[in-house]
């Protein structure tokens, strides 16, 4: 009960009250699904292994959980809605993990999905979507990038066998929101 009323006071999004220490934890996120928590032995609480907001996909990658944004839009507009919600745009840095959103977007049905890279500040020059990193992988399909009248955004697309192209930043794709695992 005195946890509730702290979470209410705290707004918290969700709660795990742990007995035997008499520990209220306060989440600010929601707790999705039951393989999100693990059942400690002789004690009646739960313990949060991964609390992540409401509507992300937590089973695809092994370190950060995926949300499709219910509509397409522009990089930009794609970027800032991510980070309303703590997140970023979808971000693949190795093989395996390519190969996990690929199998993803064969599941979902999607067709073209923007990746947190871009060259806009300096012509060739691919950097991660905040900051000033190089991706340090790529996976642009043969042709690409090739900066067709100014192309510095770049999506993965079904139709390059799920290989990557550079597009104009401004046209609108769909949107994955990706977001750590919290432990
Ligand atoms: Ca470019
Ligand atoms: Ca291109």
């Amino acid at each position: 009960m005195e946890c509730g009323l702290l979470c209410q006071q705290a707004s918290c999004m969700s709660m795990v009250y742990e007995a035997t220490g008499r520990i209220c934890h306060l989440h600010n996120r929601i707790i999705t699904n039951t393989s999100d928590c693990s059942w400690r032995p002789n004690t009646s609480y739960y313990t949060v292994v991964s609390g992540v907001a409401n509507g992300y996909d937590c089973d695809i990658i092994t370190d950060s959980c995926l949300k499709k944004l219910p509509s397409a839009m522009s990089w930009s507009d794609g970027s800032v809605q991510c980070a309303a919600e703590g997140a970023v745009l979808l971000h693949i840095d190795s093989v395996s993990k390519q190969q996990a959103v690929q199998h993803y977007m064969i599941e979902r049905g999607y067709s073209t999905v923007w990746l947190g890279i871009n060259d806009i500040a300096k012509e060739g020059d691919w950097r991660t979507e905040h900051g000033s990193d190089s991706p340090g992988y790529f996976n642009f399909s043969p042709g690409q990038p090739d900066d067709f009248t100014n192309q510095d955004c770049a999506i993965l697309k079904i139709y390059y066998g799920y290989q990557w192209e550079d597009v104009w930043c401004w046209s609108t794709n769909t949107v994955v929101c990706e977001i750590a695992k919290a432990l």
